[in-house]
């Protein structure tokens, strides 16, 4: 059974965009960025800074994944959700490749429920082989919403058919509802409704504000890379929570899609507008006001005369709002390699095209990026794909460090009581001071890829590999003092 408490709700959002201070941050991490403004920044206290898989030290407990995992997790009501493919075949019934969103028990680990969605018979052009779910759910009021790998945007009870078999929602079509299938509540199919075409892959993480969720759709290229066969369909939608209809669309990047459109949108107050800021696909960052769509303003993310693909970016970073600022880098896909990047701080009180207007600071030491920002204590800590962490000053753009990982970075730095956590495409995730000057103080190795971001949720942090998911919280037995270190 679905709880819905719409006032209770209204004050968690008010709080979320900032209205409150974050001293005391929900305990729960309910989505990509914890909180709509995505600032990657929590005050979660007691949380350890090495681990070790081996000697399970501080290994609170391992879940088995598909063979590749791209979302990233989140934690709410007890569950943890994680995007991945069909690979561990947590259903024998279900064979082949397949999207898949999987839940388990917060507490232990234990496998819950997955939500499966066959592949488009259009293949990599839409919906690339083995990338199973990407999306990062939003978890409200007990309802899931994530984007499928088939370009729905949708809508489950968080409780599955764990609450007496209860079949939640107007959706009753379910093919099993044994209590490790997902009940569905509504969704909102964007390619057959919009006529979306997205580029490999449909990835957005939604967010919310009152009763409308937000996602960039990932309308793009087809397979030629240079036709975008579909430059009318929106590249942002705006779908009402509870009917999940359309409410509103924008399509202001048309015909010039550089590639993909990959970026997730962020929510902020900024003055007495709610404002919806995104990336999008020909390299410009927009925002919309968030009631009714309309378009705010646009930031030109490259220099007048970029020329893509070698120094012209698209966007794949998801925008940080904070204090009344944007800040947003720009990259490309990783299977583009290395290149030049660019990060900014954005006025987002300026209107119209802000490019010149609304340019706070530029840094132009960062390489092409597809990680988000998260700001601490005046620093902007902000990773790139070659491999470098940058803090610099949030203020003026300054910079403070610079921290080789000597691998490529998928992921986004995660600042946790001080301290900074960073995962690599070697499986290292390194600690590191969140500070003016530039401390390592502890690094431990996964065993495979981190291409996600270490998250915080109820004193464990939650981290992906490749194909597994682990919570790793201090452990009082673990002899985290041996050896006298
Ligand atoms: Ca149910
Ligand atoms: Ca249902």
């Amino acid at each position: 059974m679905l709880r819905r408490l719409p006032v209770l709700a209204g004050i968690v959002a008010i709080s979320s965009l900032g209205l409150v201070a974050r001293s005391d941050p929900p305990k729960d991490w309910p989505m990509w960025g914890g909180t709509p403004d995505r600032n990657l920044v929590s005050s979660m206290k007691g949380l350890p800074t090495s681990w070790d898989l081996k000697s399970k030290k501080n290994i609170k407990w391992v879940a088995e994944l598909g063979s590749q995992a791209y979302g990233n997790p989140v934690v709410s009501n007890g569950v943890v959700l994680v995007g991945t493919n069909n690979e561990a075949m947590k259903d024998p019934a279900v064979k082949g490749d397949k999207g898949v969103l999987m839940a388990f028990r917060e507490s232990d680990g234990q496998f819950l429920w997955q939500s499966v969605h066959d592949k488009l018979s259009a293949g990599r052009a839409n919906d690339w082989p083995f990338q199973g779910v990407c999306s990062s759910p939003l978890v409200e009021d007990g309802i899931v919403y994530y984007v499928s790998n088939r370009g729905e945007l949708m809508a489950l009870d968080i409780q599955g058919f764990r609450d007496n078999g209860e079949n939640d929602g107007p959706f009753k079509e379910e093919k099993q509802t044994r209590e490790t299938d997902a009940d569905i509540l509504w969704k909102y199919d964007f390619m057959e409704e919009l006529g979306v075409l997205q580029h490999n892959m449909a990835n957005s993480s939604p967010v919310a504000f009152e009763n409308l969720i937000y996602i960039s759709t990932s309308n793009g290229q087809d397979e030629s890379h240079v036709n975008v066969p579909s430059p009318k369909s929106p590249a942002i939608i705006a779908v009402d929570k509870t009917t999940g209809k359309l409410v509103w669309e924008d399509a202001s990047p048309g015909d010039k899609i550089l590639h993909g459109q990959w970026s997730s949108p962020a929510v902020g107050r900024i003055g007495d507008t709610v404002q919806v800021v995104v990336g999008q696909g020909d390299g410009y960052v927009r925002s919309y006001e968030a009631k009714t769509g309309k378009k705010l303003w646009e930031f030109d993310l490259n220099p007048k005369d970029s020329v893509w693909p070698k120094t012209r970016n698209e966007v794949i970073s998801t925008p940080v709002i904070y204090e009344n600022l944007v800040y947003i880098a720009n990259g490309q896909d990783p299977e583009h390699g290395e290149g030049v990047g660019h990060l900014y701080a954005i006025d987002p009180t300026k209107r119209g095209d802000i490019t010149q207007t609304g340019r706070i600071w530029h840094y132009g030491d960062i390489r092409r990026s597809i990680s988000t920002g998260a700001i601490y204590n005046g620093i902007l800590f902000y990773s790139d794909f070659s491999g470098f962490l940058h803090a610099v000053d949030v203020k003026t753009g300054k910079p403070f460090w610079k921290h080789d990982m000597f691998a490529a970075i998928w992921g986004s730095p995660m600042v946790i009581d001080g301290k900074v956590y960073l995962g690599d495409e070697d499986g290292d995730v390194t600690v590191l001071n969140a500070d003016r000057t530039l401390k390592v103080i502890d690094e431990s190795n996964m065993g495979s890829s981190v291409y996600s971001t270490p998250v915080p949720a109820n004193g464990a942090l939650y981290i992906v590999n490749r194909n597994q998911l682990f919570a790793i919280a201090a452990s009082p037995t673990a002899p985290a003092a041996a050896g006298g270190k």
